[in-house]
């Protein structure tokens, strides 16, 4: 007992030392911020005039679909090229060589993703150990918030519940609460990363919470593992820890799902709000509930209950032939197929990709039936959708995917998927909130066209 009292005190020390020869992410923040601010100054003061490009009816009618009216460098997504997303330069598979790991694992964590995008550098492995560590420090929930969760009624869907939980943490925003003691705008990144980092670092704590609360009749969760990264402590408090796998799975989904250029329906929406300056729980709690809807991050849920349906109703018969009849049954009855089309992409999703090799990987991941049946979708799906003439992308998006191997690990309850997302598109959503106080973008207010005025006297329509 005594010498493995002494072991643990020697590996904490050592740990202790490495940490205290490491930057932490503010430190090493603070090193990039300058440059930036400074390309930012001259691109307005001697590029102001500059056309990016035109406005188009499309552009103003079409969702500002290819609109570029928005800063933001951390992830590109070209439709063009094969790999399709780039974090800060690396595609996902660099990503997968170069970040590191959990201690024992192989996938990325959501550690090291938040540093890279933060901060646009690779982290070394002991930032990437501090980083989790000051996570999982501050990952307890306040008391009032497990108390305000608990109290709602299990038939709330998760998605509002994660909403709700995310804004009444505002009440400890340290932006909000220095804000109005009055603080330089050139401080306002400092404080807003602090909120930033206590948000993520709750996220898990929270988000299992309503798991519990919802489909394990509120059983207690053990308390947050100083030790463990964010994705180890989220499904370690959802009650999977046991699960390797299944973890392995969500550091790896929950690291790739979280950036996808600023302009997602989640990201923009945090980016619009923080622009008032509310605090990050307020602009990510209304990211929350942009991505609760069907056409972004609702589709993890959909998915799976479409393919169960299909599954169902084929029974036996999985037959290329009968997925095409579901899929054509599913187009004929003015449904669109879940899980396929994309905003911008134009190929298949990269992110499904390195989901899909995941399950390649696993013998027993390959046997499931319902991943079987994703595969021979993927194989039938686009020559229908192709065929059905509408889709300007008859490819797979990631959540074609990614609940199906939740189910296969047995977290079956797929009304919860997209609060996996949520914890996952903090990462992307709050960095850009740190990157635009930094840079003090200003409030976001885009200018309307006036179908019966404008258009109508330039076009005479
Ligand atoms: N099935 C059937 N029809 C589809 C389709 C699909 N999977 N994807 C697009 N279409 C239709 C659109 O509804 C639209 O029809 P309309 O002209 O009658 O309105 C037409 O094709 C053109 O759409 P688009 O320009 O190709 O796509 P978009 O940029 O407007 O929308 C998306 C993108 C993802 C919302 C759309 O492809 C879709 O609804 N997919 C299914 C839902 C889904 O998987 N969402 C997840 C997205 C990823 C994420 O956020 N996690």
């Amino acid at each position: 007992m005594f010498c493995r009292t002494v072991s643990r005190l020697t590996s904490l020390r050592t740990v202790a030392q490495r940490f205290a020869s490491t930057k932490t992410l503010k430190e090493s923040l603070q090193e990039v911020i300058p440059a930036k601010q400074e390309q930012l100054k001259r691109l307005k003061a001697e590029h102001s005039q500059v056309i990016v490009g035109d406005i188009k009816v499309e552009n103003i009618v079409g969702g500002m679909r290819g609109l570029k009216s928005m800063l933001w460098e951390a992830s590109v997504l070209d439709p063009n090229e094969a790999c399709g997303i780039r974090f800060h330069g690396l595609s996902i598979p660099d990503c997968q060589q170069q970040l590191p790991a959990a201690p024992g694992g192989k996938e990325i964590i959501a550690e090291s993703m938040l540093w890279l995008l933060l901060t646009g550098e690779v982290p070394t492995e002991a930032a990437t150990r501090q980083l989790s560590r000051e996570l999982a420090e501050k990952g307890d929930l306040p008391t009032y918030v497990e108390r305000l969760v608990d109290g709602l009624s299990p038939s709330i869907h998760p998605m509002t519940q994660l909403g709700i939980g995310v804004a009444a943490l505002n009440h400890d925003s340290v932006f909000q609460k220095a804000y109005e003691t009055g603080i330089k705008k050139a401080d306002y990144w400092k404080y807003t990363l602090e909120d930033c980092l206590a948000l993520i670092a709750r996220l898990p704590a929270l988000a299992a919470r309503i798991y519990r609360n919802v489909y394990k009749h509120g059983a207690a969760a053990p308390p947050v593992n100083k030790d463990l990264d964010l994705v180890g402590n989220y499904t370690a408090l959802m009650g999977y820890g046991a699960n390797k796998d299944l973890t392995e799975y969500l550091r790896l989904y929950i690291s790739i799902h979280g950036d996808h250029e600023g302009g997602n329906a989640s990201a923009h929406t945090a980016h619009l709000v923080g622009s008032t300056l509310a605090d990050p729980y307020l602009a990510y709690s209304a990211a929350l509930f942009a991505l609760a809807g069907p056409l972004h991050g609702l589709a993890n849920q959909e998915v799976l209950r479409w393919q169960l349906a299909m599954q169902k109703e084929l029974g036996d018969n999985i037959t290329h032939q009968n997925i095409k009849d579901y899929l054509w049954k599913t187009l004929k009855s003015g449904q669109v197929v879940p899980g396929y089309g994309h905003g911008v992409l134009r190929k298949s999703d990269p992110r499904f990709i390195a989901l899909q090799e995941f399950c390649d990987s696993r013998p027993d991941l390959l046997k499931s039936p319902t991943i079987q049946l994703v595969k021979k979708t993927y194989e039938v799906a686009p020559g229908v959708l192709t065929e059905h003439g509408k889709t300007k992308n008859p490819w797979p998006n990631v959540d074609a995917a990614s609940g199906c191997v939740l189910y296969h690990y047995g977290l079956t309850e797929f009304k919860y998927y997209t609060v996996i997302f949520g914890v996952s598109r903090a990462l992307g959503a709050l960095t850009q909130l740190v990157w635009a106080r930094a840079l003090g973008l200003p409030l976001e207010r885009p200018k309307c066209a006036f179908l019966s005025k404008q258009l109508k006297l330039k076009f005479g329509i």
